[in-house]
């Protein structure tokens, strides 16, 4: 009699489990679903929302590389001037963010057009950064690629700042030379894109 009682209880509690439990499984997925459906709606929203960007610096990117609607043509290249003070790093960061690079004129004719642009654009810049530093290699002086640059347009007796100015500024008020400083100066900027 003692058994068949413990029998019924062990059936009864097994009954009891076997309700219990699915019930459970069956909330705790419904639970994560809808914290998991949340969370891919953030995930969709932000994917959008980078997409959005992407689609808008693209045609930013394409108006400058195409038709250099704002700045100026010269040769293959576009100059577009940023009247906004920044550190080196910055500027740089910036302009490839746009598709292009700071400013690296290759030869006297190209420093001479940035120059024409420069005083046109901002006319109360004194200076600007370009695309030329020796950050690796003290007075190895190279390109945002770090390619070895062939032309220098220093002013006399530039470079002068050894390894407490690692980038190059373009001086409108040297004509044009051009002088070392410290990348983490605030200086404006000229980008420079490759047009077709
Ligand atoms: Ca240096």
């Amino acid at each position: 009699m003692a058994q068949t009682g413990l029998l019924m209880f062990l059936c009864v509690l097994m009954l009891l489990v076997d309700q219990t439990r699915p019930q459970a499984s069956r909330l705790k997925p419904k639970k994560d679903r809808r914290s998991k459906d949340r969370e891919k709606d953030g995930d969709l929203k932000t994917q959008i929302d980078k997409l959005w960007r992407e689609v808008n610096s693209l045609k930013e990117i394409q108006a400058l590389q195409t038709v250099c609607l704002r700045g100026t043509k010269f040769h293959k290249k576009c100059y577009l001037a940023f009247d906004e003070s920044k550190h080196f790093h910055e500027a740089n960061e910036d302009c490839i963010t746009k598709g292009g690079t700071l400013a690296i004129p290759r030869d006297s004719d190209e420093n001479q057009a940035l120059r024409d642009y420069g005083k046109k654009s901002v006319p109360g810049a004194a200076e600007f950064w370009l695309g030329i530093n020796d950050m690796v290699n003290e007075g190895k002086f190279v390109d945002v690629n770090g390619v070895a640059i062939n032309f220098f347009n220093w002013d006399r007796s530039q470079p002068n700042g050894g390894k407490r100015e690692n980038c190059a500024l373009f001086s409108q008020s040297s004509q044009g030379k051009w002088v070392d400083e410290a990348c983490r100066s605030m200086k404006k900027y000229i980008c420079e894109f490759l047009i077709p």
